[in-house]
């Protein structure tokens, strides 16, 4: 066996939030006629709440919403943000992170395992990975929809580990943001994080290593070694 690894969604494999994930949300939230739009920088502090239902929830608390109006509300605003989000992703408007793609297609040559364990929903999680990487890409998907507890919980990452049948030293995560490292951490995972604009100033202590992007960095060759000395 070579080993896996096993990425994240969002901010990972693809940039999806500052220009995806955050215009879902402000559309949705025109369309039920609340008078909430999330800018660019009051998005990067919201992401610290996992799972885009969550995120409302919590953002509506602080509005001052009851806590069952906060729920009931996230819930039907999401349902919305989904629908939206899925249709960006079949018009192609997310891209995946530069140098991706020919990562996963030496990954693969090379006889490793590919798994993904993201807390996005998979409505959403599935269209995309078969449009950006090719269906069938990835031997086991688990999405927030599976989990009862999003990242930085590890639930998501045990669920990947069990559907691809290999312990946690034989796989390393790869992560772009602070919850997503304790997640995998959590599992008994590697991780090496790769950082973006909203995730570069958290702290990444226990990281294998951390980049800033993968065009440039050997990421193949660094995660073959580190899968060859587990
Ligand atoms: C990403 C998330 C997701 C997205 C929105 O975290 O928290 O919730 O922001 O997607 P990670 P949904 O990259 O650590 O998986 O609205 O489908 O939840
Ligand atoms: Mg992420």
């Amino acid at each position: 066996r070579n080993g896996a690894i096993v990425f994240d969604v969002d901010g990972t494999l693809v940039d999806s939030e500052r220009d995806g994930h955050r215009i879902a949300f402000n559309s949705a939230f025109s369309a039920a006629g609340l008078p909430y739009q999330w800018d660019v920088e009051t998005y990067g502090r919201l992401l610290q709440t996992t799972g885009g239902r969550r995120r409302i929830a919590a953002f509506l608390r602080r509005q001052g919403h009851s806590r069952h109006e906060a729920e009931e509300l996230a819930a039907t605003l999401h349902t919305d943000k989904t629908a939206r989000f899925r249709a960006m992703v079949e018009q192609g408007t997310i891209p995946p992170r530069p140098g991706v793609r020919a990562l996963l297609t030496e990954l693969s040559d090379t006889g490793v395992t590919l798994a993904v364990a993201t807390t996005g929903t998979r409505v959403w999680v599935e269209p995309l990975l078969d449009n950006l990487f090719g269906r069938g890409r990835f031997a086991c998907v688990v999405t927030g929809t599976e989990v009862p507890t999003l990242k930085p919980d590890p639930g998501v990452y045990l669920q990947a580990l069990d559907g691809i049948g290999l312990r946690p030293n034989q796989a390393i995560a790869v992560e772009d943001s602070v919850n997503g490292l304790r997640a995998a951490q959590g599992a008994g995972l590697r991780c090496l994080v790769v950082t973006n604009h909203y995730t570069s100033n958290q702290n990444f202590t226990g990281a294998l290593a951390v980049l800033d992007r993968f065009l440039g960095h050997d990421v193949a060759t660094l995660l073959r070694c580190h899968l060859l000395h587990d």
